[in-house]
């Protein structure tokens, strides 16, 4: 495998999320270089039933690159999701051009899920060009469902898109990088004085 020392890529995005998403897939569908992966063996999650089959966890971080049809390259980096990680969160995420936050549309968790991880980006001066992309719904999916995302989200950024998307299609994953990065730009807004509860939930769980 070749080995990424610096990168070529004059824009950088981040796709953040919880674990199990696709972040990792979304990275390997797009990239025209090999993904440079650091997903470990955990003997925890083998362990745990909702660890949806996985058994491995990104400790590092994934890079990968995509380009764009007037040749400019876009670096795209996967966070870990894992909160213990977040010394790489602190590094990666102010430098980004832009975020996907790629989200469980199908999930119970799915809101504190978004809620946790837009604090998290709006810490760390990430929410200026921003998109939402809720996987494992369908294409057709009811504007009632995609409201309470799109009045959470507009809470952090106040243009920032909604939108499904599926990690394992390349033409999904580009759409949601595209709409990343032409976000309009906004003044992103101080977070919410008192952030809603994070109802117990924990996103460092593995
Ligand atoms: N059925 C279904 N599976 C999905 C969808 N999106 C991702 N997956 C699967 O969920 C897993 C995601 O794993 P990975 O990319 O490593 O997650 P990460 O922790 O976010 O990096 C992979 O096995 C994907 O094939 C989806 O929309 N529908
Ligand atoms: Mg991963």
């Amino acid at each position: 495998m070749n080995i990424v020392l610096g990168h070529r890529a004059t824009q950088q995005v981040v796709f953040a999320g919880p674990f199990g998403v696709g972040k990792t897939t979304a990275l390997r569908a797009v990239s025209d270089i090999p993904v440079s992966n650091t997903d470990e063996l955990s003997s925890e999650l083998s362990q745990l039933k909702n660890s949806l089959g996985k058994t491995t966890t990104t400790v590092g971080f994934d890079y990968g690159e995509w380009n764009f049809s007037d040749g400019a390259r876009v670096g795209l980096i996967g966070l870990p999701s894992q909160e213990r990680f977040s010394a790489m969160w602190d590094m990666l995420l102010p430098k980004s051009s832009a975020v996907v936050l790629w989200l469980y549309g199908n999930s119970d968790d799915a809101l504190a899920d978004c809620r946790f991880w837009l604090e998290a980006l709006t810490q760390r001066q990430a929410v200026t060009r921003l998109a939402v992309a809720l996987t494992r719904l369908p294409f057709d999916v009811s504007e009632e469902t995609l409201a309470p995302f799109r009045h959470l989200t507009s809470l952090y950024h106040p243009l920032a898109p909604v939108l499904t998307a599926d990690p394992r299609q390349p033409a999904s994953v580009m759409q949601a990088i595209m709409v990343a990065l032409s976000t309009p730009d906004a003044a992103p807004f101080p977070p919410p004085a008192t952030p809603p509860a994070q109802q117990g939930k924990s996103n460092d769980e593995f």
